[in-house]
């Protein structure tokens, strides 16, 4: 079975990758010692350098995830600053900031990285597209999902294993897993 560390203190995600990739056979180990975070625009320098930063450190292979939530009337924000938004600010303050906004066209991102000791890291985006509700709504997964609609649920109504069929994290590690695949 391929071992895989997790490098992520966020244990949301942890229990969605680790499902989602048990699934198809692979181990995940989490890691929650952390990683320098970039401060960037887009999230795939950040994943692309924590790869390669605990890839290097642990020596041994090593992914992390780095994801946001881009709302259009906010032009893209919180986007990578979505931790710490969530920490300061949180579901209801950024609800306020969108009171007067007609258009609640917002996404989800992920993008794991991962990398293998002396290697170059690698990325696997993902994006799932929704709407920012009007109130929260639903008390699953974790972060933004109880503000985060996607064809008529939010996530947090959705339930873990919907979710894990449908989200950003899925679909970056669907890609990931492609790529495991055409190495086999
Ligand atoms: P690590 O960097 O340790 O992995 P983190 O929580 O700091 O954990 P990020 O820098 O990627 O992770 O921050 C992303 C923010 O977006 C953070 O506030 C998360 O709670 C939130 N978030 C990420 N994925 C989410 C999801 O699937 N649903 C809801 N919120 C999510």
């Amino acid at each position: 079975m391929r071992k895989i560390i997790f490098v992520t203190g966020n244990k949301g995600k942890f229990a969605e990758v680790r499902d989602i990739l048990a699934s198809r056979g692979i181990e995940v180990t989490q890691n929650k010692n952390g990683y320098p975070e970039y401060q960037e625009d887009e999230l795939e320098p950040i994943a692309a350098h924590g790869a390669q930063y605990v890839a290097n450190k642990l020596n041994v292979p090593a992914m992390v995830d780095d994801s946001g939530i881009f709302i259009k009337a906010l032009n893209g924000f919180p986007g990578p600053y979505s931790r710490y938004v969530e920490d300061n600010l949180g579901n209801l303050k950024v609800l306020k900031l969108m009171e007067e906004e007609e258009d609640r066209t917002a996404y989800f991102k992920t993008v794991i990285g991962y990398c293998e000791p002396g290697k170059e890291p690698l990325v696997f985006p993902g994006v799932v597209e929704g709407k920012i509700a009007y109130e929260e709504r639903g008390t699953g997964g974790f972060g933004y999902d109880p503000i985060f609609e996607y064809q008529g649920k939010t996530f947090g109504e959705l339930g873990d294993a919907e979710k894990n069929k449908v989200s950003h994290r899925f679909r970056a590690i669907d890609k990931f897993l492609e790529w495991i695949d055409s190495q086999a």
